[in-house]
């Protein structure tokens, strides 16, 4: 009886990092809204500073399916890196560039490519180590004008 006892301690003990690890993940999901095919489903996303962060763009459900980004930007660039995105619409090769904009590059913390209608991507990244509010957007030519939010990196 004491023997199980003690074992059962020592199994617990050893699985405790890795369930701990497994909590240290923020996995996130963010999708086109169900109504407006131009915005995102959600506008806001929590992670803690310095987290793992697991995100999918999952572009599925959408009542006028198109191809989405998703771009985690530094605080204050969503204004210039919408500009910018918008100026691609003239740019023949945008669409393979993902309509990621070479000179934002320096304010791009996270980015997934262009995911086409019923596809989904998964990045990973870690969360700034800054609190602060950072915005999030997709760089589809237009889209960023409704297609935004904003993740809340809290200490
Ligand atoms: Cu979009």
């Amino acid at each position: 009886m004491k023997k199980q006892t003690l074992l059962l301690l020592a199994i617990t003990t050893l699985a405790m990092p890795a369930i701990a690890q497994d909590a240290d993940v923020a996995t996130l999901e963010i999708k086109p809204h169900a109504q407006n095919p131009l915005g995102y489903d959600k506008t806001e996303l929590s992670v803690k500073a310095g987290q793992k962060v697991k995100l999918t763009l999952n572009n599925t459900g959408s009542i006028a399916p198109q191809p989405h980004n998703f771009l985690l930007l530094k605080p204050g660039k969503l204004d210039a890196v919408g500009a910018l995105a918008n100026a691609m619409l003239a740019d023949p090769q945008g669409m393979a560039k993902h309509y990621i904009p070479e000179a934002a590059k320096p304010d791009i913390l996270a980015s997934t490519k262009l995911v086409q209608p019923n596809q989904t991507e998964t990045i990973e990244f870690t969360a700034p180590a800054e609190a602060g509010d950072y915005p999030y957007m997709c760089t589809f030519p237009g889209h960023w004008l409704l297609m935004r939010g904003v993740m809340h990196v809290t200490k």
